[in-house]
């Protein structure tokens, strides 16, 4: 497979080379590619160096998949032309996300729906990623009918800009600023910017990204964002209210069945998800399982996952992965 990794020197370009490689993607040709100014910078790949080449360049190399992390405006203009290249687009930014022609896949979910004929394929938002990825059997089993999460988001979701500003102030040094406020000794209740009915386009992606990957538009739910000074990972605090009643044990065996997720849940032993240790691993961390005492069908749990990997770069490796094991390439 040629694949062509767009925004290769970005911080979710680097670990999507390190997970392609961890995982033997079978790349034949690798084309990283960038903005103008990291054109001829080098990244390497397996231990090789490859110069990094322009948008255009690479369209015309006619990758078979090109893997998209440079932000919604990049991918609204380029995946476009990848796509009329032949090229395959799998994009990591929300510009396709919530259009209705276009797939948002989590493949342990919904990799079936995939076709040869769809081009440019949307991989969900990090938050959304760990929530459905428990979410969807436990809806299976027992009927989702309501879900209220509460996310401590990873400063990397933000970017280097975020992880710098960070470093900055626990040295004490005066630097540019991701956030309006101070990240160290801080949290701040903003994750991306306010949508007109006073949430965070970060909550609003988890109401509706959940929805359309789930295929079910009647499932109510509610976020709230927050960006917490952590580096390892996303952790989300969830309550989701089923139509049908459930054993605790069987919530727990069913996660524990379902591919991509570890269940890390024994308070006897203090074992529970955490961000410092999640980070690094492609696996959806799930623990503190445990019944909501103030209503019947209740369930609360603390999902923990690497935001870059299974948020970002694993997720859009293994549709890749899919597409090249269904010959949909
Ligand atoms: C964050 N979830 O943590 C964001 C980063 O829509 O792909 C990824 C933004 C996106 O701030």
């Amino acid at each position: 497979m040629k694949i062509a990794v767009v925004g290769a020197t970005g911080m979710v370009g680097e670990v999507m080379l390190k997970v392609l490689a961890e995982r033997n993607f079978p790349v034949t040709e690798l084309i990283p590619v960038a903005s103008e100014k990291s054109v001829g910078k080098e990244v390497e790949y397996m231990g090789k160096a490859y110069k990094v080449v322009g948008m255009q360049t690479a369209v015309d190399m006619k990758a078979d998949i090109a893997i998209f992390s440079a932000g919604g405006d990049t991918s609204k203009e380029w995946a476009p032309k990848f796509a009329a290249a032949g090229t395959t687009v799998i994009d990591n930014s929300s510009a396709w996300r919530m259009d209705p022609t276009k797939k948002l896949v989590v493949p342990e979910i919904n990799a079936s729906v995939l076709t040869k004929e769809d081009k440019i394929i949307a991989n969900p938002n990090c938050s959304t990623i760990q929530l459905v990825m428990t979410l969807a059997p436990l809806h299976k089993k027992y009927d989702i009918k309501r879900v209220i999460v509460s996310t401590y988001q990873s400063i990397t979701g933000t970017g280097v800009k975020a992880v710098k500003q960070l470093e900055n102030e626990y040295a004490g040094i005066q630097g540019e600023m991701a956030y309006k406020y101070p990240i160290h000794r801080n949290l701040i209740p903003q994750c991306d910017v306010f949508e007109d009915n006073g949430y965070t386009k970060e909550e609003m992606k988890l109401v509706r990204e959940t929805q359309k990957i789930l295929d079910d538009r009647t499932i109510a739910v509610t976020a709230t964002a927050v960006r917490v000074p952590v580096v390892g990972g996303h952790s989300e605090a969830v309550n989701v209210e089923f139509e049908n009643d459930f054993e605790v044990n069987e919530v727990r065996s069913i996660l524990h069945h379902t591919s991509g997720i570890t269940v890390q849940d024994n308070i006897d032993t203090f074992t529970f998800p955490m961000p410092l240790y999640a980070e690094g691993k492609n696996d959806v961390f799930v623990g503190r399982i445990r019944r909501d005492e103030s209503q019947p069908n209740t369930l609360n749990m603390w999902i923990v996952a690497d935001n870059l990997r299974k948020g970002a770069a694993t997720n859009a490796v293994q549709i890749a992965e899919y597409l090249v094991e269904h010959k949909l390439v």
